[in-house]
C-alpha cells in the first residue's frame, strides 16, 4: 500500500489515508486501497476502527482535483461509482468506525467523514463541500449524508454557498460530536499537538466501544442505519429483529448473568463476541 497505513492495537484499528503532498486527496489509487484495506480488517478481533489522515493539516482536502479535470462524462460516473461503492462500504461496514477529522475535511473528505458513524475534530478543522465552486454536485454522497446530519436547511446552506466551516461550526451544527484543543503548558507552548489530543480521545472512545458486547454494537449500527432509510412502522421491527438476534449468544448470557450476580467482588470480563 503506498497511500493507505493500517494499525492495530488490540481490538481498535486506525486507518490512516497518507499522501500527505497533496493534502490526503482522494485519487483512483488510494480509494483502491481503501477498499482493499477494509477488505482485510480481521472482524474477529478489531471492534472499532479509526479513520484519519497523516500528518497535522489535513484530514482529506477532497477527491484529487486534478485527476478529475480530465474526466469525461464517463469516466466521472465511474469515478463517483467508485468513490460512493467504497464511502457505502465504510458506513455500512459492520463495526464502528471513528472519524479522527485532524484538518481540513473538504469535498470528499467532508463526504468521507459523514460515512463514518461518529465524527470527532481537530480545534485546526475545517469542514465544507466547495463542489459547486468547481462547477461540479458533491459526488461522494454529500447532497444526501449532510441533509441528514445537520439538516436540510444548514445543508442547503453550505453546498449553495461553498462556504468552508471551522471546526466551533461543525460542532453547534452537530456534524461534529467534540472539538479538541492542543495542550499548552502554562507558558503557553505546546505540550501535545490538537492531532495527538484528537487521536488520544479517539482512541479512548473506540476502547469504550470494543468493551460493549460486540453483536449487540454491530446490531447496533445496523438498526439505526436500516432504520432510518424506513418508515417509523418498518424501522421499530428492523429493531425488533436486531434485538432477537442478541439473545441466546455467549455474551447475552453472560452480561446479564453479571449484573444479576450480587457479588460485588466480580469482575467483568472480556465479551468473547459469540
Ligand atoms: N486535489 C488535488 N490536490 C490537492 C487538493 C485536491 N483536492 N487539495 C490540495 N491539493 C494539493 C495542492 O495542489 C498542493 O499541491 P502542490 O502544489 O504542492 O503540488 C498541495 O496539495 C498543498 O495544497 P495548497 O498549496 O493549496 O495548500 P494551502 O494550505 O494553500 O491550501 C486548501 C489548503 C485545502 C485550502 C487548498 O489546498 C484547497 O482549497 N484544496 C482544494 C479543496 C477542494 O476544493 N476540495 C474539494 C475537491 S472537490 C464526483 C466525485 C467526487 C466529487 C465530486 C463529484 N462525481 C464523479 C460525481 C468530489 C469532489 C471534491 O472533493
Amino acid at each position: 500500500m503506498e497511500f493507505i497505513q493500517y494499525e492495530q492495537k488490540g481490538a481498535v484499528a486506525t486507518i490512516t489515508i497518507a499522501r500527505e503532498k497533496a493534502l490526503n486527496a482522494l485519487n483512483s489509487q488510494v480509494l483502491d486501497e481503501l477498499d482493499a484495506t477494509l477488505d482485510q480488517v480481521d472482524l474477529g478481533e478489531v471492534r472499532c476502527l479509526i479513520l484519519t489522515g497523516a500528518g497535522e493539516k489535513s484530514f482529506v482536502a477532497g477527491a484529487d482535483i486534478g485527476e478529475m479535470s480530465t474526466l469525461t462524462k464517463e469516466q466521472g460516473e465511474a469515478f463517483g461509482k467508485k468513490g460512493n461503492d467504497v464511502f457505502r462500504k465504510l458506513e455500512t461496514f459492520p463495526i464502528p468506525v471513528i472519524a479522527a477529522v485532524n484538518g481540513f475535511a473538504l469535498g470528499g473528505g467532508c463526504e468521507i467523514a459523514m460515512s463514518c458513524d461518529i465524527r470527532l475534530c481537530s480545534e485546526t478543522a475545517v469542514f465544507g463541500q466547495p463542489e459547486v465552486g468547481l462547477g461540479i454536485t458533491p459526488g461522494f454522497g454529500g447532497t444526501q449524508r449532510l441533509a441528514r446530519i445537520v439538516g436540510v436547511g444548514m445543508a442547503k446552506q453550505m453546498i449553495y454557498s461553498a462556504r468552508n466551516i471551522k471546526a466551533p461550526e461543525a460542532y453547534r451544527i452537530g456534524l461534529v460530536n467534540e472539538v479538541y484543543a492542543a495542550e499548552t503548558d502554562a507558558e503557553g507552548n505546546v505540550v501535545k499537538s490538537a492531532k495527538e489530543v484528537l487521536m488520544a480521545a479517539a482512541e479512548k472512545l473506540a476502547s469504550t466501544i470494543a468493551k460493549n458486547a460486540p453483536i449487540a454494537v454491530r446490531n447496533c449500527k445496523k438498526a439505526i442505519n436500516d432504520g432510518l432509510d424506513a418508515s417509523m412502522d418498518d424501522a421499530i421491527v428492523i429493531e425488533e429483529k436486531l434485538f432477537g438476534d442478541c439473545f441466546e449468544t455467549e455474551d447475552q448470557r453472560y452480561g446479564m448473568e453479571f449484573f444479576l450476580d450480587k457479588n460485588k467482588e466480580k469482575v467483568k470480563a472480556p465479551f468473547k463476541n459469540a
